[in-house]
């Protein structure tokens, strides 16, 4: 893996707490750096504006996301929690699996403190403070998203106990990364992976070439991902509640038939049970 953070003085300088978090250190962001946001912000917003989910253009505007630079997480955080008792932590790279779910089945968010470089506009490995706090914070202002990333996170710890993360990563993957809706208005981009992107937030819903499959579950959780190209598969789905229900149920069988049969499908692949959208 790149660390593009390692550069970072802020975070090379700190010890992580016992659960990976850091101090964010918000005056010491340099002038650069929340130049890099404006930037980064003002080209998403253009191309966002009539293809986000109308409920990630509202929790943006709620946020005041739109301020300009990188949020400072003490004004954020009470506003967020406010609203739907999420919060977020900075942390200095990717967590353990069992770090994240913890957080999340906690709401608490972990969101990488470092910035991209100007030469990494486009695309980079790891998630820096553009993706995980403009990608993924404006949807856990949503009550119902909100519930299903807590319901997400309590999912993990026992996919991780049962060895089913696979299947599970799958689903966070397909909806919270790269999830698209069909909304009253028309497809719509709900997925942090995609609004965090310039290139992809065009492609998810104009390109010809990928699949738009309504949402299921147990399809889902079959499916394979690539994790450096622009997806080939999308999943829609028709409301949040629809997430939030799918994670209600007793996961037990679904995994003994994930075991029993190991079944997975390709990126790319359609199956006759596919309900395809447009
Ligand atoms: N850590 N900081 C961070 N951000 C993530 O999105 C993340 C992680 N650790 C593990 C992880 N994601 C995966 O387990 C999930 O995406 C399934
Ligand atoms: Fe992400």
């Amino acid at each position: 893996m790149s660390h593009s953070n390692i550069q970072d003085p802020v975070i090379s300088r700190q010890t992580p707490r016992s659960d990976f978090s850091i101090d964010q250190c918000w005056l010491e962001y340099t002038a650069d750096e929340h130049a890099v946001w404006d930037l980064l912000y003002a080209r998403q917003l253009d191309i966002l504006k009539d293809r986000a989910a109308p409920e990630f253009l509202k929790g943006l505007k709620t946020l005041e996301l739109s301020r300009t630079g990188i949020p400072d997480l003490k004004r954020l955080n009470p506003a967020l929690k406010a609203l739907t008792g999420w919060e977020i932590i900075m942390v200095p790279h990717l967590v353990p699996d069992d770090v994240f779910f913890t957080h999340l089945a906690n709401r608490r968010f972990p969101a990488g403190r470092f910035i991209r470089r100007r030469d990494q506009l486009d695309y980079l490995q790891e998630p820096d403070v553009f993706h995980d706090i403009f990608g993924h914070v404006p949807m856990l202002a949503n009550p119902v998203f909100a519930d299903y990333m807590q319901a997400y996170g309590q999912g993990g710890l026992r996919a991780l106990n049962l060895g089913t993360l696979k299947n599970l990563a799958r689903l966070y993957w397909y909806t919270v990364e790269f999830g698209l809706i069909d909304s009253p208005e028309g497809l719509r981009i709900y997925g942090a992976g995609i609004v965090s992107s310039f290139g992809e937030s065009q492609y998810a819903l104009e390109n010809s070439e990928p699949n738009r499959i309504a949402f299921e579950l147990n399809r889902i959780m079959r499916t394979e991902y690539e994790i450096d190209k622009f997806q080939k598969s999308y999943f829609v789905i028709n409301d949040y509640n629809q997430l939030f229900d799918a994670t209600q149920q007793d996961f037990g069988p679904i995994y003994e038939r994930l075991k029993a049969d190991t079944t997975s499908y390709g990126t790319d692949q359609i199956i006759a049970a596919d309900s395809l959208i447009r």
